[in-house]
């Protein structure tokens, strides 16, 4: 729950604006400099996605797959958004996401962001470091936005369902169009290998087999006893129950309205979006979703 003090403090529900042709606030981009010149280790690892595509998730299962068992002591006091660390999070009396990058004790070092493909700092690409970009339908990716910029008061206010269902289809919520960032990082891919695109769809129908796709691109071999564990850690009611993943120690998120982990579904959209907003959203997907090799599955 954000405390009064803090609400009084920061300036909470900042305004989105355009930068280089994307809608940011001030939180995302005022260490733009620092950021952009980020020294990278070749054995980084980034964990790239749209807000709400599942980032928490498959940081939980890189963390769990490298210190799982090396760090039992980790799983137990450190929560998930300080140890894999939000590379462009800048805010008031929080220590930088690049300056708690800088500081981590880990190799290798997992790293979170949600920048679209063209804002990531060059480094990542000069050293070659391995990606990970997980992606969500848009719907539900949607829905679970909402519900997260209504409870988290580090993100602009989003009006009412119908007009931040409206800014979403106009990209102008942080992190601008849905369309453009996981089309961005798709491309991306043709031309960098070194980059594991993953669906939440896929993670959700078959944890395991997914595990097993990120293992083999990240060349680990996990023991069956550290498979199991990793599987059943990171499924839904385990991270909701989890104090270390649920978020439920972080500031400025008001748990009272909804809670991070809150539904955990494909599917979910269904209970929101009105018929006409679906017909809207389908149209309107049509003509900015031209690469047919780019495929979501809005239910499994
Ligand atoms: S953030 O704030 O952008 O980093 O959020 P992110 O972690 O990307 O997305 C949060 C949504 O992912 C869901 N989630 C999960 N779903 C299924 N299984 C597991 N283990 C899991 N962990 C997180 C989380 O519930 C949010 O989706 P919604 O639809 O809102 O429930």
């Amino acid at each position: 729950m954000a405390s009064d003090a803090l609400q009084r403090e920061l300036p909470l529900r900042p305004e989105p604006f355009d930068f280089h042709g994307v809608s940011m606030t001030k939180y995302l981009v005022d260490n733009w400099e620092n950021v952009q010149n980020f020294e990278t280790r070749p054995d980084d690892i980034l964990i790239a996605t749209y807000p709400k595509a599942g980032t928490t998730w498959v940081s939980y299962i890189l963390d769990l797959l490298y210190f799982g068992q090396t760090s039992p002591e980790r799983q137990k006091s450190i929560p998930i958004y300080d140890r894999v660390p939000f590379l462009e999070f800048i805010v008031p009396n929080f220590v930088s996401g690049k300056d708690q990058v800088d500081n981590l004790p880990t190799t290798p070092r997992l790293i979170k962001t949600h920048f679209p493909v063209q804002f990531v700092p060059k480094s990542f690409w000069e050293k070659n470091c391995r990606v990970v970009y997980v992606a969500r339908n848009a719907k539900d990716n949607m829905v679970s936005y909402f519900y997260f910029s209504c409870m988290t008061l580090f993100l602009p206010e989003p009006g009412d369902w119908s007009s931040f269902f409206q800014k979403f289809l106009e990209g102008k919520v942080s992190y601008g169009s849905w369309h453009d960032h996981v089309s961005g990082w798709w491309q991306k891919k043709l031309t960098y290998p070194n980059l594991h695109y993953m669906f939440y769809e896929d993670l959700s129908e078959d944890t395991g087999r997914e595990i097993d796709k990120l293992c083999s691109f990240l060349g680990l071999s996990p023991s069956a006893e550290l498979k199991d564990m990793v599987v059943n850690g990171v499924q839904f009611d385990n991270m909701k129950n989890n104090q270390m993943a649920n978020y439920s120690t972080f500031p400025a998120m008001d748990f009272r309205i909804s809670s991070f982990m809150r539904k955990g579904k494909v599917g979910d959209w269904k209970k929101h979006l009105t018929v006409a907003n679906n017909e809207a959203f389908d149209d309107d997907y049509k003509k900015k979703m031209k690469d047919p090799t780019l495929k979501f599955r809005t239910e499994i």
